[in-house]
């Protein structure tokens, strides 16, 4: 069993699949911490967890004649400053269990905590690439590919690319973190380099990072070129053709309940409920507002955003916004539902419903959320 190495996990997460191992932890968890902690952060593998040993460790990198250069972990800490960032990693198939009830999907069935926010220290990828004579005027790149250590024990390794233009930007903030929350990263999430692409989809956030290789192509691996993309709700599995769709990197704009949770009963005071969430942008767009009803649209609610990120510059906001909102509801009533839904700084919103966005992969479910609570007095 391939999967014997794995490491011990949280009781308290949520497993989708055992083996690979994927989970995430009850939603009200997210809202109790800006920072997401280590061991309830959702864990999304595809393959076994692989058993690093730090003293053999290499990050091979390789630049586009193939010439490679290879670093220790201790190379990665030592030769180039220790740099910290706060950024969400959330997976393309956040809340596809909401997306299901329109039509199934092929994809693990997510809540909508498939996210987290941490954060993460290491190194510069663009000095590492720098250091290597890799800049803007090196000719014929395009695409920085990344592969992982974990493999199926045959021929195939998780990998993923990214734009170099994202890559080489000093304000993209890409990183080889070796430290999550302080602490070196866990076993699941990476131990111990992971690439963190802030702003970009969870898949090319590369775990136990094994090689760069610096490219005029995108990476070839069944997770950039035939999964991780969206498509048209017309589009079925015998018309689908993954060459016509680009890959996924910035996400769209999100939100989530996750305090109450559905069909919880919680109690009103003054006439008022408190409802809390998160709500997270892609490419650095900062969350400007997020709207709450509990009247099915005829009023809205403006939430109090629990902005820690409040200094962040423009297209650099890499972390969640939490969110607090006091919903009034009509009295002696027993039940109420409740919609979220964000703005970010681009002016985008959510979706009002899931029938428009629906694709096969049952990626990219950002509409508004929804649940029911009982209400007590
Ligand atoms: N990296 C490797 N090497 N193997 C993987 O299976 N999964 C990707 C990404 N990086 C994956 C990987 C996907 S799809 C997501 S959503 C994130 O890791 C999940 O990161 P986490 O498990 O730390 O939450
Ligand atoms: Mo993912």
């Amino acid at each position: 069993d391939p999967y014997l190495n794995d490491p011990k996990r949280h009781p308290i997460l949520h497993p989708s699949s055992l083996k690979p191992y994927n989970a995430e932890p009850p939603p009200s968890i997210l809202v109790d911490s800006y920072v997401t902690p280590n061991d309830l952060f959702y864990v999304r593998n595809h393959l076994p967890v692989p058993k690093v040993e730090v003293s053999t460790y290499k990050l091979k990198v390789y630049d586009a004649n193939m010439k490679e250069t290879s670093f220790s972990l201790e190379d990665i800490k030592t030769k180039f400053p220790k740099v910290t960032v706060t950024a969400t990693v959330m997976c393309a198939g956040n809340r596809r269990g909401e997306m299901v009830k329109v039509k199934p999907v092929k994809g693990l069935s997510w809540g909508h905590a498939a996210i987290g926010n941490a954060t993460w220290s290491g190194a510069r990828l663009h000095e590492v690439l720098r250091s290597l004579g890799i800049d803007e005027t090196s000719p014929n790149i395009e695409h920085v590919q990344f592969e992982g250590l974990d493999t199926d024990g045959v021929s195939v390794f998780y990998g993923a690319s990214i734009p170099i233009e994202k890559a080489l930007n000093p304000a993209g903030d890409v990183i080889l973190a070796y430290e999550m929350n302080g602490e070196p990263i866990p076993r699941d999430h990476g131990y111990p380099l992971r690439v963190i692409v802030p702003g970009i989809v969870g898949a090319r956030n590369v775990k136990w990072l094994g090689k760069i290789i610096v490219s005029k192509n995108e990476s070839e691996s069944h997770w950039q070129q035939n999964d991780y993309k969206g498509f048209s709700p017309s589009t079925d599995w015998d018309t689908v053709d993954f060459k016509t769709a680009p890959a996924i990197q910035e996400l769209p704009v999100i939100s989530a309940i996750c305090d109450p949770s559905n069909s919880e009963t919680i109690s009103v005071k003054n006439g008022k409920i408190t409802v809390r969430g998160y709500a997270w942008s892609g490419g650095g767009s900062k969350i400007v507002r997020v709207d709450v009803t509990g009247d099915q649209g005829k009023t809205w609610q403006v939430a109090k955003l629990i902005d820690e990120e409040a200094d962040a510059r423009p297209y650099r906001h890499w972390g969640w916004t939490l969110w607090t909102a006091e919903i009034p509801v009509s009295s002696g009533s027993k039940q109420v539902e409740l919609w979220a839904k964000a703005v970010d700084s681009n002016y985008n919103t959510q979706p009002e419903t899931f029938e428009n966005i629906w694709n096969l992969r049952g990626v990219l479910s950002n509409a508004y959320h929804r649940i029911k609570v009982n209400l007590k007095y």
